[in-house]
């Protein structure tokens, strides 16, 4: 009998995993990737054998369905974290599912939820690297007056949680700055966040290459630049595919009446689309970049999976005209 734990790479799905192993250990194999590959399960589906368990966090079981129901027609035992959009929730005993597509709850929260908060100071670091701070400083009040942390401290966890999740941006394995089953085992280790930042050099690594890639992004001249818009073109290199997310953050906080699309080019002749709402006005993103074959997302951030080289001309227009 085996177990299989299937993760996202991000700071979420990292910190989420680490809470239950810290809390009952156990031998497994991991099954993770990069933030954008979401469908994970079918990779391990293969391998799973009737009598094996698997647990599987921050991945959409909409996007995981066929492989989850055909384990869960082997007798296969799953149990399920989430909170992404996830459609219909097969019944059946095998299932244990805790699922809350609530937008202030994270794949993390879930398990501090289920653990009854036993460890909850990774649950907070997930919030944090989630994008979710109020989320996470609900959970500080929540912890005992003695564990509260130091306005520091609180910063560290912050940090800790925005290094980890940076580490999961890219296209592709080959794009990041460490492998996320990598990072996993290494934090595994740590039950202390705090001794992780100060003993893992892998720590440091991240929030170098981090301050790297948004300092060549900032270095990078505008594509277009239209009354209500800001074009990016970054280059063809792993820098521009990790930093592409961040770097339009940190521009729609430096120029909230703007929207701002990075684009990256992609391996097939044409661009990955990354494309943000002026935050001043976050709506629209989601149906500028449906008008295109491969785009969806939110209304404030969404994006182009693969942008053909052709229909630029056509994007830019839409994007004039959406943000005039
Ligand atoms: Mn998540």
């Amino acid at each position: 009998m085996s177990h299989f734990d299937v993760f996202n790479g991000d700071a979420d799905g990292i910190c989420a995993l680490h809470q239950l192993r810290l809390d009952s250990p156990m031998d497994a194999t991991l099954v993770t990737g990069v933030k954008r590959d979401i469908a994970l399960l079918q990779r391990v589906a293969a391998q799973v054998r009737a009598d094996d368990t698997v647990t599987v966090l921050d991945v959409s079981l909409d996007s995981n369905r066929a492989a989850l129901v055909e384990l869960l027609e082997r007798g296969v035992r799953v149990e399920y974290f989430d909170h992404h959009y996830a459609g219909e929730i097969p019944t059946g005993p095998g299932l244990h599912a805790l699922i809350d597509p609530a937008p202030d709850v994270c794949t993390g929260i879930l398990v501090d939820r289920h653990l009854g908060g036993r460890q909850r100071i990774w649950a907070i670091v997930a919030a944090f690297g989630d994008n979710l701070p109020d989320a996470a400083l609900a959970l500080v009040r929540m912890l005992p007056p003695g564990l509260a942390p130091s306005a520091g401290r609180l910063q560290g966890l912050r940090d800790l949680g925005d290094t980890l999740a940076y580490n999961a941006y890219g296209d592709t394995e080959a794009d990041l700055i460490v492998h996320p089953a990598t990072l996993y085992r290494t934090l595994s280790r740590y039950a202390d966040p705090f001794a992780f930042m100060r003993d893992e050099p892998v720590y440091e690594k991240i929030d170098r290459s981090r301050r790297a890639d948004l300092a060549l992004a900032q270095a990078a001249l505008p594509h277009a630049r239209y009354p209500g818009a800001t074009v990016y073109v970054l280059p063809d290199a792993a820098w521009s595919r990790r930093v592409r997310g961040v770097f339009g953050n940190e521009l729609a906080s430096r120029s909230p009446d703007l929207a701002h699309a990075i684009l990256t080019p992609d391996d097939r002749g044409g661009y990955v689309v990354s494309l943000r709402a002026p935050l001043a006005r976050p709506a629209g993103a989601d149906a500028l970049c449906r008008r295109f074959a491969t785009g969806g997302g939110r209304r404030a951030a969404a994006g182009i999976n693969h942008l053909p080289q052709g229909a630029l001309p056509e994007f830019l227009l839409e994007l004039e005209r959406a943000w005039p």
